[in-house]
Order: structure tokens, then sequence, then C-alpha cells
């Protein structure tokens, strides 16, 4: 059988990280696509040169004529401009919108059966743009923002209690933004949630506060400590387990940014909810129930992206 093919639009930090991981885990052969002539083709053939000490088959080839995704299975977009220091990540709207049509285009034209997992911020504006310009089914088209929040809410967690990030589970909902709901509820240290651990006295409620809040300030943290872009591994690293869900069928339950037509009272609009994915795409939101409290920051959340989809629509009135 013919090995998976993957294609990465935009070729830059994230790109080629994710470039890197693909062919560490043999996921498929990879397709790195960006308009920057060189870029995608000088990463491809290094990576490639790292095949032999490594020991994977995967081949790898970089390029700027779309063309060359033509039937890729899986596409992760990166394609766009990260933020800088002092920047939100609704600033970048005007640039990556354009960047969005361009890239819907391009895979409408030669993807279209392609399972795709935007990343370029906004996400959750741009995720929407992104189905909207390609035109694919949405449960093919989703946003990853979901699982990197969660992992950074685990790995604070794991430090705070001082056990294996693998017995700690967490998620984050809502939009990829300053309004991000980490749910305390729903994380668990081996199954045991977080508040009972505050009752049982293992923490204080003043040390969760913090974790949640530096959750969400998470990418600014890394964007203030670069001082020249913004996060890549990790990033690539949970796009690249929505991207393995979905070539081995594996119904993973993970948080992203899927459609939403009624779930958890969103309508008609991307933001971040729990999902399964497996080789349909996203087979299925999970519907779950919140309380008062956490279905009014979640609304807030909702209520942020709202106001970007609206920029968008103004900016593009293709879209309204
Ligand atoms: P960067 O290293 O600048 O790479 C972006 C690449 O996109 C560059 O190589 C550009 O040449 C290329 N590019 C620009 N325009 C186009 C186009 N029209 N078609 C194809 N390629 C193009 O950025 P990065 O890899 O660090 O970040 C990429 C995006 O991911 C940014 O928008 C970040 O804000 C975003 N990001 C999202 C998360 C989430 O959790 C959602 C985390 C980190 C970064």
């Amino acid at each position: 059988m013919a090995r998976p093919k993957i294609a990465l639009i935009g070729a830059g930090q994230i790109g080629g990280t994710l470039a890197h991981l693909a062919a560490l885990k043999e996921l498929g052969d990879v397709v790195l696509f960006d308009i920057a002539e060189g870029t995608p083709q000088g990463k491809a053939l290094d990576i490639a040169e790292a095949g032999p000490s490594e020991g994977f088959d995967a081949t790898l080839k970089g390029t700027t004529d779309y063309a060359d995704i033509a039937g890729a299975d899986v596409c992760i977009v990166t394609a766009g401009v990260p933020r800088k220091p002092g920047m939100s990540r609704d600033d970048l709207l005007g640039i990556n919108l354009k960047v969005m049509k361009s890239v819907g285009e391009g895979i409408k034209a030669n993807a279209p059966d392609a399972f795709v997992i935007c990343i370029t911020n906004p996400l959750d504006a741009m995720v929407w743009a992104l189905q909207q310009f390609s035109g694919l089914p949405a449960n093919k088209v989703c946003g990853m923002a979901g699982v990197l929040d969660s992992a950074r809410f685990r790995h604070f967690l794991s430090v705070e209690f001082g056990v294996s990030m693998k017995d700690v589970t967490a998620f984050v909902l809502g939009g990829h933004g300053d309004t991000m709901v980490p749910s305390v509820r729903y994380s668990t240290v081996a199954g045991i949630p977080l508040p009972d651990l505050v009752e049982m006295g293992w923490t204080t409620q003043e040390k969760m506060d913090a974790i949640v809040q530096r959750t969400r300030d998470g990418g600014a943290e890394i964007v203030g400590l670069l001082g020249n872009g913004s996060a890549y591994y990790a990033p690539a690293t949970s796009a690249i387990e929505m991207a393995e869900a979905y070539l081995k069928d594996q119904k993973r339950v993970l948080p992203c940014a899927a459609y939403c037509d009624g779930e958890l009272g969103v309508d008609d609009m991307y933001v971040g909810v729990p999902t399964v994915i497996g080789a349909g795409g996203i087979e299925k939101i999970v519907n779950i129930k919140l309380t008062k409290e956490e279905q009014e920051m979640f609304d807030k959340s909702v209520d942020a992206v709202k106001g970007l989809v609206k920029a968008c629509k103004e900016i593009d009135p293709s879209l309204a």
C-alpha cells in the first residue's frame, strides 16, 4: 500500500518541525510548500539527509508549486506570520486572512479529499475562513490549539504535583486566545479531579488559579522569551498527534477547533471543543455539560471568536 501523503503548507518554524516529526514517526511522505523559494526545498533536503542516521524511509519534497500537494491525505497549514512580543494573536488577522484565501484555493484545487489541520493564528477565525475558502466539508477541516493548550496545562500540573505527565489529563475549551477556558473540573491526576486534589490538601486553590492563568498566557510567555517568533516544537507535536489520530483511525478524544452546529450551545462557528478524531475526520463533538460559571467563561470566549469572524467578513466581503 502506498504511504500516506502529508502536505505542509508553510515551511517556517512549525512547518519544518512538522516535517521532521512526520518523517521520524514515518507517518507518510512529506511535501513542504511555501511561497519563499528555497526555504521548503532546503528544509526538505536537510531533513531527508537525517534519514540514514534515523532510519526512516519517508520521502521529503520542498516546493513552491501547489500541484505538488495533489492527492494529499493530510494538509497542515502554518502559512502566514507569527506574532512578535507585544502583539496579540488577533493583530495577525488582516495579513493571515489573505494567506488563508490562497491556501484554501490551493487545497480545494489539489487536495480536496484531505483532512486539513489549521495552525495559523488567530486560530479559530482562520480555520473558519480556511473552511470557507476551501469549500471542504466542515468535518474535514479543523484547527489545532486545544491539544497544545492542554499540553501546556498538563505540563504545569505535572510539575506542581511532582507526578508523571502520563497520569495528568487536562483539557482547554473555547477560542485560542486570552479568553480560553482551561477546564479545572474535567482535569485530573490519575482520574482524581483537580478540585478534589485541592480539598485533599495536595495543592492550594491559589496555585491552581496561577496555573490556569499561566496556561492562558502560555503562548505569550514563549513569545516574550524568544523575542523573535512564537512557539513551534509543542505546536508541531500537537498537530502531529491529530494527524496521526486521523491517519491511523485512532478515535482519539482531543480538544480542537471544530465546526459546531448547536454543540455546547455554539451555532455555525469554529471554537475549541472536545472531539473524536478518526478516519472520518472530526467524527464527533463531545457535548459536555458545563456549570453556570464555566458556561459564562466559555460564552465569553465564543463571543471573542465571533468578533474576529465578523472582522474577517468586513475585510473580505466574499465571506459574508
Ligand atoms: P514562520 O516561521 O514565520 O512560518 C510561516 C511560513 O509561512 C513562512 O515560511 C512564510 O514564508 C510562509 N508563508 C507566508 N505566506 C504564505 C502563503 N501565502 N503561502 C504559503 N506560505 C506562506 O511562522 P511559524 O511557523 O512560527 O508560525 C506559523 C503560524 O502558526 C503563525 O500564524 C503563528 O501565529 C501560528 N501559531 C499557532 C499556534 C497555535 O497554537 C494555534 C501556536 C504557535 C504558532
